[in-house]
């Protein structure tokens, strides 16, 4: 069995091994979980860095002495066991006071106190040297049509992270942000919904380079698309600034289930996805051990996030190494489509003197084998172990 190493920066978000189960219908089955603990834990599992939402570490509300006090004896955690904060959020989903979201709540007060909000998480995150900043809003949209004008909301999701951007600027933070799409749950309808409604918006702003893409796995899922498709085109958009490894099975509520499990295809090419682009940021587990579980399981699922990670990159590595695979890509056409359509400098009027093919061409293009059954079933029996 492969173990992890720092260099491949396994990192988990305080609120994931953190999680106290609560779910809509039911009460916690776990007691809070002390986040000096949650970092011991978490060295001794092999991971590199964390991720936190302000309240995770700091209670909503605290004094300046409180928090003052947590943040010392959190700081002496990190030099203990070496871990390092790669990212942190902000909470702007769990107080009533973002029920009707936070950048884009109806309301300005609300509005106005969530980029606070941010702005003084961003001077944690860079004082404790986290380079990316995720940004979830999961409480960015509406349950019914007329509670929310999509357009008036979206101005106010671009004037925060105008805001925020120059925030960042203006104090010479190393930071980015990654925005994380999410369908639904716990809003109806989430504003930015997929990947490619974010890189939209992105495009939209003031520093667009300092904004970029958190995608989670389980949310793509969730809204029916390819996780591995939608990774691939952010890291072709130079977007790819985080990534939330986790399970989920098909288009249902958010599982959240340890990586792995779920969609274990999904899993492989999502794997392959970030190998071949060159992927090179935290790898960051996003998930919640399952409600029945004591903190027993937590650990095992944990552990259980990277052992499927570096299973599933062992089995890609083999994938792509082997002789047939490589021979039926070829037979595939893949290396064809990575050369370009036109010749160099051809343009359309060379194209137009391109003697088109004749019926007899076209006929043996259309009946042309691709080998894409045999190429699936060669990744199907690596990852079924018997290549
Ligand atoms: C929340 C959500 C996650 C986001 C986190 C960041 S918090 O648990 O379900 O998908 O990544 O705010
Ligand atoms: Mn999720
Ligand atoms: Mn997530
Ligand atoms: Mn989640």
């Amino acid at each position: 069995r492969p173990v992890p190493t720092p260099a491949d920066k396994f990192s988990f978000g305080l609120w994931t091994v953190g999680w106290q189960a609560r779910d809509p219908f039911g009460d916690a089955t776990r007691a809070p979980m002390d986040p000096v603990h949650a970092l011991e834990q978490l060295a001794a599992i092999g991971a590199y860095g964390v991720n936190f939402h302000d309240d995770d570490l700091i209670p909503f509300g605290a004094d300046d002495a409180t928090r003052d006090g947590i943040i010392d004896r959190f700081r002496k955690g990190l030099a203990d066991t070496g871990l390092v904060v790669t990212t942190a959020t902000t909470n702007l989903f769990t107080h009533p006071v973002f029920k009707d979201g936070g950048f884009t709540s109806n309301n300005r007060d609300v509005r106005r106190f969530a980029i606070r909000k941010v702005m003084r998480n961003l001077d944690l995150a860079a004082e404790l040297g986290a380079k990316v900043y995720v940004c979830w809003g999961g409480r960015e949209g509406a349950e019914y049509g007329a509670a929310k004008d999509v357009p008036a909301a979206l101005d106010r999701y671009q004037e925060a992270f105008n805001v925020l951007g120059e925030y960042v600027t203006d104090q010479g933070y190393d930071l980015r942000f990654a925005i994380e799409p999410k369908p639904n749950e716990p809003r109806g309808d989430i504003l930015l919904p997929t990947v490619g409604h974010a890189l939209a918006f992105i495009e939209t702003l003031d520093r667009p380079e300092l904004v970029g893409l958190n995608p989670e796995i389980g949310h793509e899922e969730m809204a029916g698309l390819n996780a591995a498709a939608g990774y691939a085109q952010a890291l072709w958009h130079g977007k790819l600034f985080h990534i939330d490894l986790n399970g989920q099975n098909g288009p249902k509520y958010d599982q959240d289930l340890r990586f792995g499990a779920g969609n274990v295809r999904g899993a492989f090419w999502v794997v392959d996805t970030l190998l071949a682009g060159g992927y090179d940021g935290p790898v960051h587990f996003d998930y919640k051990p399952v409600r029945p579980e004591t903190e027993a399981g937590v650990w095992a699922s944990a552990k259980a996030c990277i052992d499927n990670y570096l299973i599933l990159r062992d089995k890609v590595t083999a994938f792509r190494a082997d002789p047939e695979v490589q021979a039926a890509l070829v037979e595939a056409e893949l290396p064809e489509l990575a050369r370009p359509t036109l010749d160099d400098g051809e343009g359309w009027r060379g194209l137009a003197d391109w003697p088109l093919p004749d019926a007899d061409a076209i006929d043996a293009l259309a009946q042309r084998g691709v080998a894409m059954e045999k190429l699936d079933q060669l990744a199907l029996e690596h990852l079924y172990g018997v290549r």
